[in-house]
């Protein structure tokens, strides 16, 4: 089987945040673009509102500044202000917060186990197969750059793994991440994901990808002295050939 998919490596000089491959993530750069404008509306707004009052109220251009000490005002004004934008940027914040906390009936599982320096995986349940009792298991380790093709040494580096972890788009997944050892984080940012790993404590996390790539993460805890040395890549499939792939490694193990 060969596949050509979008591969969503970082590139030279990137300064914006990895295209989204799931719902979350969508909505995380959306409200990541509405409070950058406010952001940057504010701050016009109050330097403008400093350099006025620099230029217009000095003791010299107005004689009326230096006795003017207290006004209630204009302090309520920009007390309340302020409380009333944070209220209203709550709203949006909390509804993608508890949007990303839901667990809908996942199809299978990914269990996702940090180790110093490595990721190890298991994909089992398989709802809608009948060998529910089966599951992949993979073993990932960093390639190093030696391991890599020349053309592609610049995107990879540090980002590649030996084995790549696969998983069907448009399908309702969920994640279960612990550690074997240390603290470590599981992160892929087009998916909108960081769960930190802590050993003993099992975190749970639904995942819904959107679309067909290959995507790129890194452990994202101070983990030891190879913490930066231990990517994650998954590999998004359609369903079809997700099954087929599923099937035909099953059948070989
Ligand atoms: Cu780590």
């Amino acid at each position: 089987m060969t596949f050509f998919v979008k591969c969503d490596s970082p590139v030279f000089w990137q300064t914006y945040l990895s295209d989204p491959a799931s719902i979350s993530m969508e909505g995380i750069l959306m409200f990541n673009k509405h409070l950058t404008f406010l952001i940057t509306m504010i701050i016009l707004f109050v330097g403008w509102i400093l350099i006025q009052t620099l230029h217009n109220y000095t003791e010299f251009s107005n004689s009326f500044s230096s006795k003017f000490v207290h006004n209630k005002e204009i302090e309520i004004i920009w007390t309340s202000v302020p409380a009333l934008i944070l209220l209203l940027l709550s709203t949006p914040s909390f509804t993608l917060l508890y949007a990303m906390d839901e667990i809908s009936e996942p199809e299978l599982s990914l269990k996702i186990l940090g180790h110093q320096w490595f990721w190890s995986y298991e994909i089992s349940d398989f709802n809608s197969c009948q060998k529910q009792d089966q599951s992949l298991k993979y073993v990932c380790y960093m390639m190093v750059l030696d391991g890599l093709p020349k053309t592609k040494q610049g995107y990879f580096r540090l980002l590649e793994t030996n084995k790549r972890v696969i998983l069907p788009t448009n399908t309702h997944l969920r994640l279960l991440v612990t550690a074997a050892d240390v603290l470590h984080s599981w992160t892929v940012p087009s998916f909108g994901l960081k769960v930190d790993a802590c050993p003993g404590r099992l975190n749970q996390l639904n995942l819904f990808i959107k679309r067909v790539g290959v995507f790129f993460g890194q452990c994202s805890e101070i983990c030891g002295v190879n913490h930066g040395f231990m990517p994650i890549v998954v590999v998004s499939l359609p369903t079809l050939q997700f099954h087929h792939y599923v099937m035909t490694k099953l059948e070989l193990g």
